[in-house]
């Protein structure tokens, strides 16, 4: 097992992080930035290194300064946590290239699903079912109009680079297809410095249905079920919950299954999420995550089972500490993240949090680098914490979150607690009944 980790992160999940490597014996190392100085990871690690100014480029993305850091420090493997380098392939292969180890899949299986494309040829490969669509890139509009005869209308134009949804155009029938196709394509190259663009039928109403695995880099995987994460606003995740309130324990096995086998066959190392849109009892594969996901303490909550510590295990050589025969989902779960934005237009707000109490009691679990007299820099993320509850079944669970928001005291800084109030009086809310489209339309009309 390694003795020291370095964690190439700040926030949250650097809290997160750290916590596991202090349960499992191993010393932690702290990155940070000049602007990060008084922040809750730096406290709570072992030792602390700082890598530069304010900005991310210059300090949580600075390669060479985090692998000093690692070398001053002896620490022996990076958790990169999520975002900033977490799926970076160069990274990896350079970290690894000075004998540190990355705790999370391969330089290739990242690289692999890092272009969009030959993601989906390999979990079409492997069965697991895809979105119809292009076969592989679109160079140009008479391959696309070729594409639309075939698959039919609306279909959508996307960034072989792209992910999260940027890069992404709606042609709606064939007359809007050029201007989808080329505004795609150029939208694609200035983000990403990469034009190329495929296409898929564009499935109007679905859900987002996300399977979280583990491999252990030998052949063997795990599933650890579904999360329904269809509530965001522009591309933002803004509550998650688990089990997906449309899906049965045979669909989860059914959907579980293809995927752990995928991973397994691939030999795949670590946590990874597979992306779904689910329309019509169909699921149609779109991405995968090669990293921890913000979400993932909802699945910690049901399956009770350290996401982390099995990351760490893995990297380090180990077998994974459970089979799926002992995985057994145990209620519900709902996750709320709280960031520093201003309603309603969700404008960034960070400043200083002159009062910050925590909610408690069963089956509540805050995860936030929050502390009364904070100052939040301006450079980073607005997720400033999750509040995640687990109760028996969902009913419980919407309780407890509604109590425990009113709990929770976060004064200083405006916050997005307020729309989680509203969200639990709403009746489709109430009865798991929405869909990708739904927060934006509620917001919409409020
Ligand atoms: C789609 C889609 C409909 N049909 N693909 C958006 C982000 C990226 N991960 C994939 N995205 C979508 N891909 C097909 N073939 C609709 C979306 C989409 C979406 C997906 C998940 C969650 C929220 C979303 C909001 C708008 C569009």
């Amino acid at each position: 097992m390694f003795k020291k980790v370095l964690i190439a992160n700040r926030g949250e999940i650097a809290l997160r992080v750290i916590r596991a490597c202090k349960e499992m014996g191993i010393s932690t190392v702290a990155v940070h930035s000049t602007a990060d100085m008084d922040a809750m990871h730096v406290r709570m690690a072992d030792e602390s290194v700082c890598i530069g100014p304010p900005p991310s480029n210059k300090s949580y993305l600075s390669i060479p300064a985090i692998i000093s850091a690692c070398e001053v420090t002896g620490a022996e493997a990076i958790h990169p946590g999520y975002g900033f380098l977490s799926e970076n392939s160069n990274f990896v292969d350079i970290i690894n290239d000075h004998g540190i180890q990355f705790i999370g899949p391969t330089a290739e299986h990242i690289r692999i699903m890092g272009d969009k494309i030959t993601a989906k040829e390999t979990m079409k490969a492997l069965k697991v079912p895809c979105v119809p669509g292009s076969d592989g890139s679109v160079n140009s509009l008479e391959v696309a109009m070729n594409v639309g005869q075939n698959i039919g209308y609306p279909l959508i134009v996307k960034a072989t680079a792209g992910g999260g949804g940027r890069g992404m155009k709606v042609a709606n029938n064939k007359d809007d297809l050029e201007n989808a196709f080329l505004t795609a394509r150029s939208e694609a190259n200035s983000a990403f410095g990469n034009d190329e663009v495929y296409i898929e039928r564009y499935l109007t109403n679905p859900r987002h249905i996300e399977i979280q695995v583990f491999g252990d880099g030998k052949g063997n995987a795990i599933h650890l079920g579904e999360r329904d994460c269809s509530l965001q606003r522009r591309h933002q995740k803004v509550l998650e919950e688990a089990p997906g309130p449309s899906i049965s324990a045979e669909v989860r096995e059914y959907i579980g299954n293809i995927c752990s086998k995928a991973v397994a066959s691939i030999n795949y190392a670590g946590a990874g999420t597979i992306e779904f849109l689910y329309e019509n009892n169909e699921f149609y594969f779109i991405e995968m995550n090669t990293r921890l996901q913000v979400e993932h303490p909802v699945t910690e909550a049901i399956y009770g089972v350290d996401l982390v510590r099995e990351q760490i295990r893995i990297a380090s050589g180990f077998e994974l500490s459970l089979n799926q025969n002992e995985l057994h989902p145990n209620g519900h779960a709902i996750e709320a993240r709280i960031n520093a934005e201003t309603l309603p237009n969700f404008i960034p707000n960070p400043g200083t949090v002159t009062m910050f109490h925590a909610p408690g009691g069963l089956g509540v679990r805050i995860d936030s680098n929050l502390y009364s007299g904070y100052q939040i820099p301006p450079h980073y993320d607005s997720l400033i914490g999750k509040l995640i509850v687990h109760g028996r079944d969902r009913k419980e669970a919407m309780e407890r979150l509604k109590r425990s928001l009113d709990e929770l005291i976060i004064d200083g800084i405006d916050t997005t607690t307020d729309l989680f109030h509203d969200l639990l009086k709403n009746k489709d809310i109430i009865d798991g009944n929405y869909n990708i489209h739904w927060l934006e339309n509620w917001l919409l009309d409020k």
